[in-house]
């Protein structure tokens, strides 16, 4: 079968591809985007795409993985193109042509300087998850990192903040604007923390970088949303069936896609509101409906059903006693703990969510979503505990939720499986010296300072939901032994 790539994507038929890359004049970069996953090209690339498609502009898309090369293996000699297919009640296949190039910054490093320094750049986005930003609880950059302690002495940088604050300096001295930063990650406040990360890490070096970009660096918040599994052998063979072509790495998610950006950005961006994007001041209101309402169950879900030995979201949707409990949690918890955007009707969006999560076309493996618990807690669980505590709320199910995350650490070390998490040391060393008693182990998990901040770990009301539920869902760490009755 020939391969997907600028010589064949004209022949597919039936399946709408990208006329924008067959133009007299081709596309320009005017993107460089940080962390070309599968989430990236099922929604910001795709957005770009429809962009390109119908308004034109020269939003081509430069992408650049900090160290690994299998995106750009995939998708170089495909000239960039992907296929899009869409699962939901039917499924639609598109070719998504945004995507000019893809580079890898530890072999590339030139390349992606000359990208980042190029007038033509305009804007650059990531996603690069939670990790990427190394922060600390507080939000801000961690000094401490490793790898942003070799980003401020070495040469070339290891991570996000170290590359994007280079290139800065660069544009600085060469006399250009900065681009536009846009953070596209489940991170409260991604903009503003993402600047306030670039201009901490400047200062480090030279303060009047940092005075500079102070003043004149944008970086609008965004909400994103669109549930996207990982790839798998069934959808490249589902994709080689409908395109008679062959792809590397097609991309699957579902139909539903939401993208909301601060009305900062500006008039030499991409106009992303013209194909369907939000932009709106109050990004904020709807990233909080989103974290608390979408991720958090979704990670509940995710630590409870890998411990209940469920393997997809759709399975976990399957099972009454996990439903209600999710149902409980976001009723009593989290629709209290905040306040939404008035155009948003809470109720109906958080029912519009559980239906999305029982997609039966979609196969979301709760271990994906399990992956870097560390990470992602303090951005969509911890502050809401926090926040219900502060205002006399309920925080049982929470707790609940934070103990399951606990045991299914435990539940990995005790299999001797790897556990995908930047703390996975740590929380080995936890699981480790657990005994199955649930106040120590309770208060071993607690102790972990940069998940839990200090003033909950001692919050008695916290300490002592977080025991019980500890101490319930324990039986779970024996094989079949799912004690259901402990959601009730
Ligand atoms: C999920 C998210 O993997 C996860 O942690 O909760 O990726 C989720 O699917 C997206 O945020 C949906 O927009």
């Amino acid at each position: 079968m020939q391969q997907l790539q600028s010589k064949t994507v004209q022949s597919i038929e039936g399946i709408s591809i990208p006329t924008y890359r067959f133009a007299s004049q081709q596309p320009e970069i005017g993107i460089v985007h940080l962390g070309p996953g599968a989430f990236f090209r099922g929604h910001q690339a795709w957005y770009t795409h429809k962009l390109m498609q119908q308004f034109g502009g020269d939003w081509a898309i430069s992408c650049v993985s900090m160290r690994s090369a299998g995106v750009s293996q995939a998708l170089n000699p495909q000239d960039g193109f992907y296929t899009l297919a869409e699962l939901d009640k039917q499924t639609a296949y598109e070719v998504i042509g945004s995507i000019k190039e893809v580079l890898v910054a530890a072999q590339d490093y030139p390349q992606v300087f000359k990208r980042l320094t190029a007038s033509t750049t305009k804007l650059v986005s990531m996603t690069i998850t939670e990790k990427g930003y190394c922060l600390n609880l507080a939000g801000e950059l961690d000094l401490q990192n490793p790898d942003i302690q070799q980003d401020l002495q070495g040469q070339q940088a290891v991570t996000a903040i170290g590359l994007l604050t280079a290139a800065l300096a660069e544009r600085k001295t060469l006399g250009l604007k900065p681009f536009t930063v846009l953070s596209c990650d489940n991170v409260t406040d991604n903009g503003k923390k993402l600047r306030q990360a670039i201009i901490q890490f400047a200062q480090q070096k030279d303060p009047a970088l940092a005075s500079w970009l102070d003043e004149n660096l944008l970086s609008p918040c965004t909400m994103v949303d669109s549930i996207t599994p990982a790839t798998d052998d069934a959808l490249r063979a589902q994709v080689a069936e409908q395109i008679k072509l062959a792809d590397n790495w097609p991309i699957k998610r579902e139909s539903f896609v939401q993208w909301v950006i601060e009305d900062t950005l500006p008039a030499d961006a991409p106009q992303w509101q013209k194909v369907g994007a939000t932009l709106t001041s109050d990004v904020q209101g709807f990233e909080n409906a989103k974290l608390r309402l979408l991720n958090c169950p979704h990670s509940t879900m995710a630590y409870i059903g890998v411990l209940a030995d469920l393997e997809t979201v759709h399975d976990a949707m399957q099972q009454p006693a996990l439903v209600e409990f999710i149902s409980q949690l976001i009723l009593q918890e989290v629709i209290p703990s905040f306040v939404a955007p008035k155009e948003l009707d809470v109720q109906a969006y958080s029912q519009d969510i559980l239906q999305r999560f029982r997609n039966p076309a979609i196969r979301h493996l709760l271990a994906q979503i399990a992956w870097d618990g560390s990470q992602k807690l303090p951005m969509r669980i911890i502050p809401i505990v926090s926040h219900n505590l502060a205002n006399n709320l309920p925080v049982k199910h929470l707790s609940v939720a934070l103990a399951a995350w606990c045991l299914f650490c435990r539940k990995r070390y005790m299999a001797q499986a790897e556990l995908v998490d930047p703390l996975a040391q740590a929380l080995f060393a936890i699981a480790k010296q657990c005994n199955d008693e649930p106040t120590h182990d309770a208060k071993l998990f607690l102790s972990l300072d940069s998940v839990f901040p200090q003033d909950l770990a001692e919050n008695p009301v916290f300490v002592e939901a977080f025991t019980q539920g500890y101490k319930q869902l324990q039986p779970a760490l024996q094989q079949g032994q799912f004690p259901w009755r402990a959601l009730a």
